[in-house]
């Protein structure tokens, strides 16, 4: 059995002010290839198919355009996505019982009902079946509805999604994978972060990936860097662009897992993808930076960090004689850098009700009242008192 996973799509995503609509489409190209080539048994999208709840007319047309060349591919590839936290779980599910003669399996929802199960999908290859278990992105919440008569709920998600795994009574027998939209966390270890995605503040929404011990490999999405999840066999694919300035140092890849006889451990293939703009960042002096750009990159998204001493003449104009798509023009020099440093130092002067109080206004745009100052005064008095 083999298919390739991926994740994170972020059809209609915009970088800086640039629209990535070209690039993806010539992503998914590079993608459609692959499928030619490879002749996966299946697709599979582990969530955040668009940027946006409601995507644009060009994002639909784009996955649309993808899915129907998908189809015509002979032998069939089946294709199963589930919906991430920037997926509208209604507008993915429609017509979703429709395309599932297409052998396009959607799952927007997670069961929310009594009676209501995860979409489960058997492909069958020489070593017998094969089922994929498909959790689209959940939160405690969502799951209110499957209460049992006196029985509690999870209130964490790490309970939320080990209850919705245990009630499917999984055939251990049999090999199986889990395609899901979460963030997920191992023995300690803290997963790789970039500046493209988007998580509640705080970590409340970590899930441990203990119940996902039992299936032969975990298609995750969420996190947009490749990486595994302490095991080889539970793994972020990321996603098939660099979608910040914070991944112009990633190696973005093609994820191909082949499933062999029930024990045999599965294996992840690699295989590069071609971007019709990477994204770089360039730091040095303007005048340098000017005479090193080489012909082949200059479409490139870039972000430039200059590091003249004396600010240069309207460096925007000129680097745009150069490069076509600027993401951000920063300055690091002596002067920057002691601005930064007095700015740290006041940051460590104020105390915390003035930190506050600015903080407010800034907010709210006026003053905390005296009562309210009061409030918060008592109440940094409690916070250091413990
Ligand atoms: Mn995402």
């Amino acid at each position: 059995m083999k298919f390739f996973h991926l994740s994170d799509l972020h059809i209609g995503k915009q970088l800086h002010h640039y629209s990535l609509i070209e690039d993806q489409e010539h992503i998914l190209n590079e993608v459609i290839g692959y499928v030619k080539e490879l002749a996966p048994d299946a697709v599979v999208i582990a969530g955040d198919i668009y940027d946006k709840s409601v995507p644009s007319a060009e994002a639909v047309s784009l996955f649309d355009e993808f899915l129907t060349r998908l189809a015509d591919i002979q032998p069939s590839t089946a294709v199963l996505i589930i919906s991430g936290n920037h997926d509208s779980a209604q507008r993915l599910d429609y017509a979703s019982r429709i395309l599932g003669r297409q052998n396009i399996h959607i799952a927007g929802s997670v069961p929310s009902q009594k009676g209501e199960y995860l979409k489960k999908v058997t492909l069958t290859d020489e070593f017998g079946e094969v089922d994929f278990y498909l959790l689209p992105f959940m939160k405690p919440g969502y799951i209110r509805g499957l209460q049992e008569e006196g029985e509690e709920l999870p209130e964490t998600y790490s309970e939320a999604v080990r209850y919705v795994l245990e009630r499917e009574e999984i055939d251990t027998a049999k090999r199986n994978v889990l395609v899901s939209h979460q963030f997920y966390t191992g023995n300690g270890g803290v997963p790789d972060t970039c500046d493209s995605e988007l998580f509640s503040v705080g970590g409340i929404d970590n899930v441990e990936i203990g119940p996902l011990m039992g299936f032969e490999y975990t298609a995750l999405g969420h996190l947009h860097g490749a990486q595994q999840v302490q095991v080889p066999t539970i793994r972020y694919c990321g996603t098939l662009l660099k979608y910040s300035v914070s991944e112009a140092g990633h190696t973005k890849s093609l994820h191909v897992v082949e499933l062999g006889a029930k024990g045999k451990e599965a294996s992840v293939t690699l295989h590069p993808l071609h971007p019709l703009r990477d994204v770089r960042t360039i730091r040095g002096e303007l005048t340098d930076i000017l005479e090193s750009a080489g012909e082949e990159n200059r479409d490139d998204y870039i972000s430039v960090t200059l590091t003249d001493e004396k600010d240069p003449y309207r460096p925007k104009e000129q680097l745009e004689k150069v490069y076509s798509h600027i993401l951000e023009i920063r300055m690091d020099n002596t002067r920057t850098r002691k601005r930064l440093e007095e700015f740290n130092d006041e940051a460590e002067i104020a105390d915390p009700l003035t930190v506050f109080q600015d903080f407010f206004r800034e907010i709210q745009g006026r003053s905390l009242s005296r009562e309210e100052c009061g409030y918060l005064e008592h109440i940094l008095e409690q916070v250091k008192g413990e």
